[in-house]
C-alpha cells in the first residue's frame, strides 16, 4: 500500500512537471520476466545434485525461491497466455499450443485466444515502460502483444554470443524509461542439441541420470536415461544464458532498480509431467529477485502463473484491469503479515491438436483434487462416435479417472488414488466446492457439458499438425537408442508425443474452438 501511495503521489507530480518524470521513472523498477521452457525443478537451488545451475542458485540465494509456484496448465502456448493476460487459458481462449510465430508452416495447431485480449505489454507500454520481448511468443494473435523490440528467434537464445547482442540491444536503449523485458529461453525443450558453440561447458552423461521420481519406473530404459541426460545439458545452459543476462545487467548497472522473475513454463517434457495435470507438470521453479528490496527466503505461498499481470501493472502504477482471478505478489515480496490464499486451481484441456483431455485441478497445502471432465457420469457421448472409436483420433480422451485425490504430503508424485475413502471425505467435499467455486467464478465454458460435447466434436474433425524436420530427426535418434534399453518411453515422453501425430501437413488456423464466456475484464483506458 505504501508503495502504491509512494507511485500514486510520484505520478500525480509526474502530470505536473515534466522535470519530475524521470524522478517517477527512477521510482518504478524495471521488470525482467524470464520463461525457461519445459524447466521443472532440475536447479541446484531445488536440491537437484545433477545439474550444473550456479547463476540461478545466486539469483535464488538473493531472492525469493517459491517451491509452490504454478502455471496455468502444462503446456506452452497456454501457460504463456496466462503469464500475458493475467487470465486462465479457458478465460482468454488459448486452450492449447498456437502455431509458431516464426515458422507458420510448421505445428499449425492453431489454437489462439480470442480477439482484443488485454495485455500485459501493451497495459506496460500504456503506462510507459518500454516493451521488449526476446525469444518464443507463442501466443496467438501475436498483433496483440505490443512489443517495442522483437527479436523472437528461439534458436538464437541457445547461441550465447546472439543472446547478449540481443540482450544488448534491447537493455542499451530503453529511451530513459522503466523496461518490461520479456526473456524467453528456449532450452530445455526439445530438440536437445547438446553443444551450441561450446555450450553449455558441462554436459550430462546417461550415467549420471536415473528416471524422474514422478515417473513410473517402468518407464526406465537406456533411451529414457539419454533423453533425460540431454535434457539435463539443456538446463545447465539455461543457467549460461541466465549468466549472460546478469553480465549485461551488471555491466548496464540495470541491476539495482530491476525486479526478476524466473520460472519454467511448464514441467519437463517427460511420462507424467509436462502435458498432465499432475504437479509435475504445473509446479515448476518460481524465482523472483530484487536487489535490496526483498528479504531473500523459500517461501511456501502457493502462487500462480495469472499473478504476475496484477504484480507488474502494481508495480508500474497502472490500474488494474477488473476481474482478474490472480493477486498482486506485492505484499509477499514485501512481508506484509496478512493471509495469503490457501488453495490454487489449474487446468488441461489440450496441447498439440490431438492431446485433447479436459481436467480441472485444485490443491490446498496438503491435498489435491482433479476432475477428468470426459469421465463426469453426467457426460453424455456424442450419439455418432464412441469413446473407442474416439480414441484413434485422440488418444488421451478421459484418461485418468473423474475424480483424483492426492495426499501430496504421503504421495507427492501421485500415484495413489484416494477419491472416495471415507475418512478424506470432508477433504474431497472441501477441494470440490473450491474447485467449483472458481470454475463458476471464472466462467469455465466446460462447467456446461453441452460445451464439452461441441468441444470433443469440433476435437474429432481437426487435421493433426505437421511433424517439423526436427521432431522426426529426435524420434529417429532416440528410437535407435531406445531399441537398446528395456522398453520404449511410454506416456507422454517426447518419443510417443511425436508417435501420436501424423505427418500430414494442414495449414488451417482458427481460434478456440469452444469460446469461453467474456470475462469481466476491461481494457485500461490510459486517459482515466
Ligand atoms: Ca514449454
Amino acid at each position: 500500500m505504501l508503495l502504491a501511495l509512494i507511485l500514486t503521489a510520484t505520478l500525480a507530480q509526474a502530470a505536473d512537471n515534466p522535470l519530475a518524470v524521470a524522478k517517477a521513472d527512477a521510482a518504478r523498477p524495471n521488470i525482467i520476466l524470464i520463461t525457461a521452457d519445459d524447466l521443472g525443478f532440475q536447479l541446484g537451488c531445488y536440491g537437484d545434485t545433477v545439474a550444473t545451475t550456479p547463476h540461478m542458485d545466486r539469483l535464488a540465494r538473493g531472492g525469493i525461491r517459491f517451491t509452490r509456484g504454478f502455471v496455468t496448465q502444462s503446456s506452452c502456448s497456454s501457460s504463456r497466455s496466462s503469464l500475458l493476460t493475467g487470465l486462465y487459458p479457458h478465460q482468454n481462449g488459448q486452450i492449447g499450443l498456437a502455431g509458431h510465430d516464426n515458422d507458420p508452416g510448421v505445428l499449425t495447431n492453431g489454437y489462439a485466444m480470442r480477439p482484443n485480449q488485454v495485455t500485459l505489454p501493451t497495459l506496460l507500454k500504456q503506462a510507459g515502460y518500454r516493451t521488449g520481448i526476446i525469444g518464443k511468443l507463442h501466443v496467438q494473435p501475436a498483433s496483440t502483444f505490443d512489443f517495442d523490440y522483437k527479436e523472437l528467434s528461439t534458436d538464437d537464445t541457445r547461441d550465447m554470443e546472439k543472446l547478449r547482442a540481443n540482450c544488448n540491444a534491447f537493455l542499451g536503449d530503453t529511451g530513459g524509461k522503466p523496461f518490461f523485458f520479456y526473456l524467453n529461453l528456449f532450452d530445455p525443450h526439445a530438440p536437445w542439441t547438446r553443444d551450441v558453440h561450446g555450450s553449455p561447458k558441462t554436459k550430462v552423461a546417461a550415467e549420471q541420470v536415473k528416471v524422474f521420481p514422478f515417473m513410473s519406473p517402468s518407464d526406465d530404459s537406456a533411451g529414457m536415461r539419454q533423453q533425460i541426460a540431454d535434457y539435463y545439458t539443456c538446463v545447465n545452459r539455461v543457467d549460461e544464458g541466465m549468466g549472460v543476462l546478469m553480465d549485461v545487467l551488471r555491466e548496464r548497472g540495470l541491476l539495482t532498480n530491476t525486479l526478476v522473475v524466473l520460472l519454467g513454463d511448464n514441467g519437463p517434457p517427460f511420462p507424467r509431467a509436462k502435458v498432465s495435470s499432475f504437479e509435475a507438470g504445473v509446479n515448476t521453479p518460481f524465482i523472483i529477485s530484487w536487489p535490496g528490496r526483498l528479504k531473500p527466503q523459500v517461501s511456501g505461498a502457493c502462487i500462480g502463473g495469472v499473478d504476475f499481470m496484477p504484480t507488474f501493472l502494481e508495480l508500474a502504477g497502472a490500474k488494474l484491469p477488473a476481474g482478474l482471478p490472480g493477486r498482486s505478489l506485492l505484499p509477499l515480496l514485501r512481508g506484509e503479515p496478512g493471509k495469503w490464499r490457501e488453495w490454487l486451481a489449474t487446468e488441461y484441456t489440450t496441447h498439440e491438436v490431438r492431446r485433447l483431455n479436459p481436467q480441472r485441478s485444485v490443491r490446498d497445502a496438503r491435498y489435491k483434487l482433479t476432475l477428468t471432465l470426459l469421465n463426469d457420469p453426467a457426460f453424455k457421448w456424442p450419439e455418432s462416435i464412441t469413446l473407442e472409436q474416439y480414441r484413434k483420433v485422440q488418444p488421451l480422451a478421459a484418461k485418468g479417472d473423474f475424480i483424483q485425490l492426492y495426499d501430496l504430503k504421503g504421495d507427492p508424485y501421485e500415484f495413489k488414488n484416494l477419491a472416495g475413502k471415507p475418512e478424506l471425505r470432508e477433504v474431497q467435499d472441501r477441494l470440490s466446492k473450491q474447485l467449483h467455486s472458481w470454475r463458476a467464478e471464472t466462467q469455465d465454458p466446460l462447467l456446461d457439458l453441452a460445451a464439452l460435447q461441441a468441444l470433443v466434436l469440433q476435437e474429432k474433425d481437426r487435421p493433426p499438425a505437421k511433424v517439423p524436420a526436427w521432431k522426426r530427426a529426435m524420434r529417429a535418434k532416440y528410437r535407435h537408442s531406445t531399441a537398446q534399453g528395456r522398453r520404449a518411453p511410454s506416456c507422454q515422453g517426447p518419443l510417443t508425443l511425436l508417435r501420436a501425430q501424423r505427418s500430414v501437413g494442414s495449414h488451417a488456423r482458427s481460434t478456440c474452438p469452444v469460446q469461453p464466456a467474456r470475462p469481466n475484464v476491461r481494457a485500461h483506458d490510459p486517459t482515466a
